[in-house]
């Protein structure tokens, strides 16, 4: 797993190591990780540095990889050319290497910006207009491209998901749009308020973390045959408003307060992407189906959190 340091990748390296034992399965990331646990392997690896990802690859012999690293959208309008870089050169390095080397499997995550204003903003369908205009949905849209051309023409089994934001309570996000809503959560226990960088009515899609990891192995785990999708596919989780959630947030912590701060410029990106997300692909094909509601979630959340 390449990135694995980051929200999914902490999280998902854990149910990885449970089903494939911690003596198969190699993270690595730019830095340590923060709690290096006894028996796992890790290995520091910049993704951009290709040689030293062949050799990585050539020492352990992996036969499925999890390319995690990614700069997400918000960042990705500070750094547009770092971002454009770390986003595809890093997807063609893992690419060409997994067809030099022989490495069977891919996961790669897609994003719910790969939408852009023209797409339907509700129940977005796998298939529609879709023009990105933030560096990171662009990115995110010319990889899935790029995914279906190396399935197609070189054979490589190569699955990705378009994920939303991703609500966990382990490991905060970094960079993206999406994170007021794991934000909320920190705040709501630590100061009792929130001041919300999107407006109390921008709808999202997002998807608890325990979800995302459930419907990542349930994707790498199909047949070959059931898939039909080689771009990325759609999954949709729950969509809420920041008025929503808040409103969640205060059934159990009667207390808190929400406020909104203007002319964020995350409030142009999350503009430009779905409200809610259409997966009846992904529930045909390999039985997605995700468990956690808004309610069921805020509840999680504060639980773990506390
Ligand atoms: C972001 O907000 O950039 C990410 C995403 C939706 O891909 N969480």
């Amino acid at each position: 797993m390449i990135g694995a340091n980051g929200q999914i990748g902490t999280e998902l390296a854990v149910a990885l190591r449970q089903k494939f034992g911690s003596e198969n399965v190699i993270t690595s990331d730019l830095r340590e990780p923060r709690s290096p646990k006894e028996g796992e392997i890790f290995e520091i690896i910049n993704v951009l540095d290709k040689p030293a990802l062949k050799a990585l690859f050539e020492k352990y012999k992996p036969t499925q990889v999890y390319l995690l690293a990614a700069m997400l959208s918000a960042t990705g309008e500070q750094y547009p050319m770092k971002a454009w870089d770390l986003n595809m050169n890093g997807l063609l390095n893992v690419l060409d290497l997994a067809l030099e080397l022989g490495i069977k499997k891919i996961f790669w995550p897609s994003s719910i910006a790969v939408f852009g204003p023209h797409s339907p903003k509700q129940n977005t369908p796998q298939y529609c207009i879709m023009d990105p205009n933030s560096i990171y949905g662009i990115s995110k849209l010319a990889g899935e491209r790029l995914c279906e051309y190396y399935h197609k023409k070189y054979g490589l089994d190569i699955r990705s998901l378009r994920y939303p934001g991703i609500i966990s309570w382990k490991t905060a996000p970094g960079g993206g749009t999406t994170d007021y809503a794991v934000d909320i959560f920190f705040e709501a226990l630590k100061s009792g308020k929130y001041s919300c960088f999107l407006s109390a009515d921008t709808a999202l899609p997002m998807l608890y973390m325990e979800d995302a990891v459930a419907g990542t192995i349930a994707l790498m785990d199909a047949a070959q045959e059931q898939l039909t999708v080689r771009s990325s596919y759609n999954l949709g989780g729950i969509s809420f408003t920041p008025a929503e959630i808040a409103e969640e947030i205060t059934k159990i912590l009667p207390n808190f307060e929400m406020s909104y701060v203007e002319n964020d410029p995350r409030q142009a990106i999350a503009d430009s992407w779905p409200a809610s997300i259409e997966d009846t692909v992904a529930q045909e094909d390999w039985n997605w189906k995700p468990t956690f509601d808004l309610q069921a979630m805020t509840k999680d959340m504060i639980e773990n959190l506390k």
